[in-house]
């Protein structure tokens, strides 16, 4: 379950918050093949439970009511298309599993959930999947109040419920059963695999039993015998008894100290400095790179649920967010995911911010807006669309021509002005100092004129942006202000003149 069955050397995966199936269809089609980018991890395309109070909050579709397969993001007949649709030009989907629970005990009774299937939240009866009082965890959770009290409780993590959230018993064949006929519709439809939510809170060897009964991906789009790949949700910063490394054997981890400690760095707080990072990975207490996927922010940390703290970068904070992004993507370590967010009314008080649950732009009857494409190639009605803004397009770009070469010819000021290449094929260098860069630095690349990729690209023979000249000698003249929009500039062996 480690092989991601990316195609055609391609690197990055993009996760597209909320988009509904048939813009994602359109993306695949008109972006993210085009521009390589290797697949795209979906919301949960689970039936959930609808919530009016507040009105259809993001988080209610981490409320499954049945393994249906319609949710605001449309139809099993949008979800089977796209599918097809991004195979077809070699953009993989993973979607996003959630099977440790279902919707909350106070969910209620009733027909409010995203296809009309009946529910009863209180008496634990879910007749469309079947689900029956029996299949959830109740009698093996200790905890007066039957949630999750104490992380430092392996058993109550594992067996109590996750605010509230109905916690099914993965220790029952006939539970194990039903989630994978889930995940093995989804694989039968085309999807390379999936985002597992929650496993923090699932034993290792249940999830080991389930992932073991699933289907080999289609082999209409997939090489005979692929395995799906599975990437395991689990916020471990370190602290709590259960830990991350539980999980490796079984697939790929969510290392969430990297965007914690990554913000720590570029924001400068506790003195340090981009020159630290000369030792990124593993020394710094990070999983193995061929364990860990990782990000600058997530759907969670991006508006202060989950974990990573107040260091968090994301597109609120553009400027450093592009900086941040462009190093994890120029960086060998780790399989990384781009995040694509939406705006909301962000309103902090106190450091709690107010319209966290703030759902996606969406019309007055609650169903979500389609995804407007500019004249500029940006996205309006509040779809920020940071997969696509220029750097960091270029980035991913960058990622699959030097995949697989070594880190090499790093450079440092001693404080925060970085440079390094990879192997011979891209260079980058980086200027979160505020004072201009001025340096003469070997890139590893062959002599030749370059286009500098951030502040333009190749385009027809010429440099839309900023030119660097590489010599003889491998040796190139780099000059990068503090007040430039994008203070860094990178080169690779696919935007040489
Ligand atoms: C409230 C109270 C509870 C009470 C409960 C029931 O806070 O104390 O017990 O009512 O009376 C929403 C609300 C939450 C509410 C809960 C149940 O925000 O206040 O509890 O519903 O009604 C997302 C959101 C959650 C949301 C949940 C379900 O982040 O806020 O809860 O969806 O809708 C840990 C985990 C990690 C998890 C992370 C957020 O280890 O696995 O918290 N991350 C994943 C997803 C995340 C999702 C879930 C897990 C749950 O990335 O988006 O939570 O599927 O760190
Ligand atoms: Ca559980």
């Amino acid at each position: 379950h480690h092989n991601s069955h990316v195609k055609h050397g391609r690197t990055s995966i993009v996760h597209l918050f909320e988009w509904r199936w048939a813009d994602i269809a359109q993306e695949c089609e008109r972006y993210l093949g085009p521009n390589g980018y290797s697949g795209v991890q979906i919301s949960p395309p689970s039936e959930n439970i609808v919530v009016t109070k507040p009105w259809r909050p993001w988080w209610e579709r981490y409320q499954p009511v049945s393994h249906n397969l319609c949710s605001r993001s449309g139809t099993e007949q949008e979800l089977r298309d796209m599918i097809a649709r991004c195979n077809a030009v070699g953009v993989n989907i993973y979607a996003d599993a959630v099977i440790n629970h279902m919707c909350s005990n106070e969910g209620g009774e009733g027909r409010h959930s995203t296809c009309g299937s009946y529910f009863n939240a209180t008496k634990e009866e879910f007749p469309s999947v079947p689900f029956t009082a029996q299949d959830f965890n109740d009698r093996n959770c200790t905890t007066r109040s039957g949630n999750i009290e104490d992380y430092q409780d392996i058993n109550q993590v594992r067996d109590c419920r996750l605010v509230g959230l109905l916690d099914l018993a993965h220790r029952r064949e006939y539970v194990r059963g039903k989630i994978a006929d889930y995940m093995n519709a989804l694989i039968d439809m085309g999807v390379a695999g999936f985002r597992v939510d929650a496993c923090k809170h699932m034993w290792p060897e249940d999830l080991s039993a389930i992932y073991g009964r699933l289907h080999n991906l289609n082999s209409k789009w997939f090489p005979a015998g692929s395995k799906p790949f599975i990437y395991q949700e689990v916020i471990d910063l370190g602290g709590e008894p259960i830990k991350a490394c539980e999980y490796y054997e079984m697939g790929r981890v969510t290392e969430f100290k990297y965007g914690a400690r990554l913000g720590t760095v570029i924001r400068k707080w506790n003195g340090e400095k981009l020159s630290d990072l000369k030792s990124w990975g593993e020394d710094w207490g990070l999983m193995p790179s061929d364990k860990a996927l990782v990000f600058v922010d997530n759907h969670d940390n991006q508006r202060g649920h989950g974990a990573g703290g107040k260091s968090i970068l994301t597109f609120w904070e553009p400027r450093l967010y592009r900086l941040a992004t462009a190093f994890m993507l120029a960086h060998p370590y780790g399989m990384t995911r781009v995040m694509s967010s939406y705006r909301w009314n962000r309103h902090i008080v106190k450091g709690k911010d107010e319209n966290d649950w703030e759902g996606p732009p969406s019309f007055p009857d609650g169903s979500t807006k389609p995804v407007p494409v500019t004249p500029e190639g940006g996205c309006g009605d509040g779809w920020v669309c940071e997969h696509r803004w220029h750097p960091i397009k270029n980035m991913v770009i960058f990622r699959n021509v030097v995949d697989g070469e070594p880190l090499c010819n790093w450079w440092d000021n001693g404080s925060n002005q970085i440079a390094f290449g990879r192997g011979s094929r891209g260079f980058i260098v980086i200027n979160n100092d505020d004072w201009t860069l001025d340096m003469t630095l070997s890139t590893g690349l062959s002599g030749g004129t370059y286009c500098d990729v951030i502040s333009g690209q190749k385009e027809g023979g010429q440099c839309t942006g900023k030119q660097v000249t590489v010599g003889k000698d491998g040796r190139a003249h780099f000059r990068i202000s503090s007040s430039d929009s994008d203070p860094f500039v990178a080169i690779h062996t696919d935007s040489k003149l």
